[in-house]
């Protein structure tokens, strides 16, 4: 995606969120990776600035909320920061205190204030088929809201869209096999609908906390970001990737040693940054215990299923 978004001019950064602490979540150097890696410099001459504070509302359509945690575990800094004193959070359904027509009218007055200036963050797929009927949002002066009908009518508001989780990138879980919903990713609906707002995806089911967190920064210091965790093979890159070479097979999940392909690890076809950044603040990933699943894949889960057999 090339399309560089006009950005939010948003009153200076007054959280009391250090650079310091900001650079280290949003790059992963909790997790061994370095900056340089994943951004270039004059984005980091661009936080250097000072962050700004920029007007985000979260929509919720076929998901499982898996993407919501997953940024709720977002530790360093903590997420109340990015959520509160980053970015603006102005609408989400798990964590607002809000609910019925209020939430909905103050959503509607968001998307006019700040037109063309906020972000729509959203998590799970939308539901096309019976014009949208299977995923119902909320009622405003009696009118039902289907998650299409919202982001029809939001989107064009909005100067981006940030597609979080592989069900709002490319559909996902509810778009497997089986699928009666019309389930669809969001820029596949944009192009059934004409909506020309610039797209960010960012798959993982869920993502990682620094991928959302990274690329919100992005937006908001540099514009839409082009490919940032996506560009490296996990097979290539894995710590089993010596034992796969010479032939030790894992032959148990519990085993601490050798390559998992024959247990149904989908890494070689799967490009993504856990085998650097892991997961839980730098714990263990995927392949420390299970396997890759492909989770950040297009054609997620189909694909890569049967996960436990080799394909
Ligand atoms: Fe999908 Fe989000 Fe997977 Fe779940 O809601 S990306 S099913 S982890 O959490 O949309
Ligand atoms: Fe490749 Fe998976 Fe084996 Fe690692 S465990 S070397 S990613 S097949
Ligand atoms: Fe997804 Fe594979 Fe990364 Fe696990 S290792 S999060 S399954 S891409």
């Amino acid at each position: 995606m090339k399309d560089k978004q006009a950005l939010t001019e948003a009153p200076p950064n007054t959280s009391g969120v250090t650079r310091r602490s900001f650079l280290k979540a949003v790059t992963g150097t909790a997790a061994g990776i370095g900056i340089s890696q994943v951004v270039n410099p004059t984005f980091i001459h661009a936080l250097e600035k000072g962050l700004k504070r920029h007007p985000v509302v979260w929509l919720q359509g076929q998901g499982c909320t898996g993407c919501s945690v997953s940024l709720l575990n977002s530790t360093s800094p903590p997420i109340a920061d990015v959520l509160l004193k980053i970015i603006s959070l102005q609408y989400h359904p798990t964590v607002m205190a809000s609910e019925g027509k209020d939430a909905l009218g103050n959503l509607f007055a968001i998307a006019k204030e700040y037109k063309g200036k906020f972000s729509i963050a959203v998590e799970g797929a939308i539901p096309t088929a019976e014009n949208g009927k299977y995923c119902i949002v909320g009622d405003y002066h009696h009118k039902e809201y289907s998650m299409m009908a919202l982001l029809k009518e939001l989107a064009p508001q909005a100067g981006s869209v940030l597609a979080i989780g592989t069900c709002a990138a490319y559909g996902g879980i509810p778009a497997a096999k089986g699928n009666v919903t019309g389930a669809t990713g969001v820029m596949d609906f944009f192009k059934q609908e004409g909506i020309k707002t610039p797209v960010v995806n960012i798959p993982g089911c869920p993502p990682h906390p620094d991928w959302i967190v990274l690329s919100i920064a992005h937006l908001l210091e540099k514009g839409i970001p082009e490919l940032l965790f996506f560009g490296e093979n996990i097979h290539d890159n894995c710590p089993r990737l010596e034992a796969y070479e010479e032939g030790e097979m894992s032959e148990i999940i519990s085993s601490p040693k050798g390559c998992r392909m024959d247990l149904g690890c989908k890494g070689p076809d799967t490009y993504a940054d856990c085998f650097e950044r892991k997961w839980n603040s730098g714990l263990n990933w995927c392949v420390d215990n299970a396997i890759c699943i492909g989770c950040v894949e297009p054609g997620f889960p189909d694909a890569s299923s049967p996960f436990y057999e080799p394909s």
